[in-house]
């Protein structure tokens, strides 16, 4: 058996000696978080054909990796809440008994690094010291991880000193699934082919993470999705405090005053161009904090207070470009890994919506060869001399639909540098949040923008916000609406209605409600009857913004409609409306209205999915228990209540 490396923390010491013996790995690293170790790691790599060394010129420090076919997103069915009770991991979540879990699992992990190396990573979720910064360890068996864990959290020596001192940590467990035999050659991706072969499990009553059997992003960096979402939602609830999926941004008005904002949206769904964004109102500055994640605390001012606990950015590489993000494209100029995208013959990247003409040939990311189309200087195709249509016809795209970045923060050309370190006012207490804002993908009905009335309407939007389906997960019904409240769906770590009620909770124990954030919902992608957008988004969306800072300020006016307070046209500032893409003033009006026909059909389907919460809740799934009701009462009533004033 490998030789297990000695701690000074005891719980660390059982929870590495515990995987050494399950999982019977040939050598045991600890990870120390050199820049030097991460470079070994990644040439190792190249060694054994699992990176591409890019073109060091062009981009010093990165490499491109390609994963297995069958290994290319979040697997939600595949996701468990393993609380001791089942109504307790709520109708949303896939349960499983977690002694009857961890027994199922125990069977996969044994032996399963048999060939392979395990690394020991410490890991902080949050600047190291601030008092918000959460710790964690993960083992894993996968090199991939390790280097990408050090893009995207601390990791190292900083922070196994914190836990040597017995500071708490999240214990996760993570193995590719894939054991190798005596002199047996690895594959560039080992994971467990077979679906059904891949768990992410979460605890969260032992507040521990156990996955297997995938090697890709929110998968297997455990401190994402799995730790600071899912495990911390629900520490969050126990605690007081609120662990979202929302970027955090700092705006600063032309006379200086500054605002931060966070926005939850679904996954794809545009957190990272909004986190970066170039304002397009001339005066406005506009730095990233994150852009996926934020906790938030309660101060003893009332303000909710928040951290990115994210030290990177796991970026959705097409469509990214300099019309889209042109700071997203700077951030991933250095000591970046990608993952999924075409290799160019000059040690490059490229992907569809780049904004730049593909090469004339290159690698797609399943290795194959791929050739710029006939017609198109824009897309590629698996044959030569193919055109656009046929590409499209044949489904194929170069770079994965869900083939990403892996992005250090500080590469970021407008990183908040104190609200990135947790610092405000140079104290470590994490940005005080001026609004929150909601938002998907909405084609229809959803105006631009819509101010809650209160902290209930607030958490009311939230709870009923939705999104088309985007390629971030594995599914069959892309396209369609799909209820994601507060754009949690997969990352609940408890019950839906439980997490409603949370959020009331922070209005109801707060040491000061007039100071918690005003709550928007907001809709950049509202169409036309011909299919085009309605609003250009993107720095367009600063307009937007504006509008929010000077509702806080008291400075405008709104129309207080039925579904909220919406925003007056004149209101909203169209200085500078030039260049490729523009406001036009017909479309704006139009998505400034309330559509109480579309509006009544949006609020029948938020009751209904209130009711299917609560009938899965009494496991009667063909008619709502009202015994066994968990969504508050009070969302009850906003759903009332809207929908009187949209009938009258
Ligand atoms: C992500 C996601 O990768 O939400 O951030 O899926
Ligand atoms: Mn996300």
């Amino acid at each position: 058996m490998a030789k297990t490396p000695k701690f000074k923390n005891a719980k660390v010491q059982a929870w590495v000696d515990q995987w050494v013996k399950v999982c019977d790995p040939d050598k045991v690293v600890v990870i120390k978080g050199t820049k030097q170790e991460h470079t070994d790691i990644c040439e190792m790599m190249v060694k054994k054909g699992q990176f591409v060394k890019l073109n060091q010129k062009l981009r010093p420090g990165c490499y491109l990796a390609r994963s297995h076919e069958s290994d290319v997103a979040r697997v939600e069915g595949r996701t468990f809440i393993c609380s001791k009770k089942e109504i307790d991991a709520g109708p949303t979540n896939h349960w499983k008994d977690p002694d009857v879990m961890k027994k199922e699992m125990l069977k996969k992990y044994k032996g399963c690094m048999k060939g392979r190396t395990m690394y020991v990573i410490p890991f902080a979720m949050g600047p190291i010291g601030n008092p918000i910064t959460q710790y964690g360890i993960e083992v894993t068996d996968s090199p991939y991880v390790v280097v990408n864990m050090n893009i995207m959290t601390r990791t190292g020596d900083a922070v196994m000193k914190i836990l040597d001192k017995g500071g708490a940590f999240v214990p996760c467990i993570h193995s590719v699934g894939a054991p190798l035999k005596k002199g047996q050659k690895d594959v560039a991706w080992p994971c467990a082919k077979k679906i059904d072969d891949k768990y992410i499990t979460q605890f969260p009553e032992d507040g521990e993470i156990w996955s297997f059997g995938s090697g890709y992003g929110g998968n297997a960096l455990l401190g994402k999705k799995c730790f600071a979402l899912r495990i911390a939602s629900k520490l969050a609830k126990d605690q007081g405090w609120m662990a979202e999926h929302m970027l955090i941004l700092t705006l600063t008005s032309p006379e200086k005053k500054k605002y931060h904002v966070t926005a939850a949206f679904p996954s794809a769904c545009g957190k990272t161009n909004l986190a970066m964004m170039l304002p397009k109102l001339p005066g406005w500055k506009l730095e990233t904090i994150g852009d996926d994640i934020a906790w938030l605390k309660p101060g003893e001012d009332g303000r909710l207070y928040a951290i990115n606990p994210e030290n990177g950015f796991f970026g959705v590489a097409p469509g990214t470009s300099n019309d889209s993000n042109p700071n997203a494209l700077l951030s991933c100029k250095k000591n970046t890994i990608f993952t999924n995208v075409v290799l160019t013959p000059n040690g490059d990247i490229w992907w569809e919506d780049m904004g730049i003409d593909a090469p004339e040939e290159g690698i797609d990311w399943k290795g194959n060869p791929c050739y710029r189309c006939v017609d198109d200087t824009k897309r590629m195709g698996p044959k030569p001399g193919m055109t656009k249509a046929e590409v499209k016809a044949a489904g194929y795209v170069a770079a994965h639909k869900n083939s990403r970045f892996t992005a250090p923060a500080v590469n970021c050309p407008v990183l908040d540098k104190d609200g990135f370190n947790g610092k405000f006012n140079k104290k470590p207490t994490g940005v005080p949040i001026d609004a929150i804002l909601f938002g998907g993908r909405r084609p229809s009905t959803i105006p631009l923008v819509n101010e809650a009335k209160s902290w209930t309407h607030g958490v009311f939007m939230g709870s009923a916000a939705g999104s088309e389906v985007t390629a971030a997960v594995i599914a069959d019904n892309i396209g369609q609406v799909r209820r994601d409240p507060m754009a949690m769906l997969p990352f609940f770590g408890y019950n839906v209605a439980d997490y409603f009620q949370h959020w009331l909770e922070m209005e109801r124990t707060s040491a000061n409600p007039a100071n918690l954030p005003k709550i928007y919902f907001v809709n950049w992608f509202r169409k036309g009857e011909d299919g085009r957008f309605m609003w250009p988004g993107f720095g367009d969306n600063s307009r937007v913004l504006k509008w929010i800072c000077q509702r806080i300020d008291g400075k405008v006016a709104a129309n207080e409609t039925a579904i909220g307070n919406l925003p007056k046209f004149e209101d909203i500032d169209l200085a500078n409306n030039e260049g490729k893409f523009k406001v036009v003033e017909d479309d704006l009006k139009e998505i400034l209205k309330v559509d109480v026909e579309g509006w009544k059909k949006e609020i029948a389907t938020v009751g209904a999915s209130y009711d299917e919460y609560d009938a899965k809740a009494s496991k009667d799934s063909t008619a709502v228990n009202k015994a066994a009701r968990r969504v508050p009462a009070a969302l009850r009533g906003i759903l009332a209540q809207v929908t009187e004033a949209l009938s009258k």
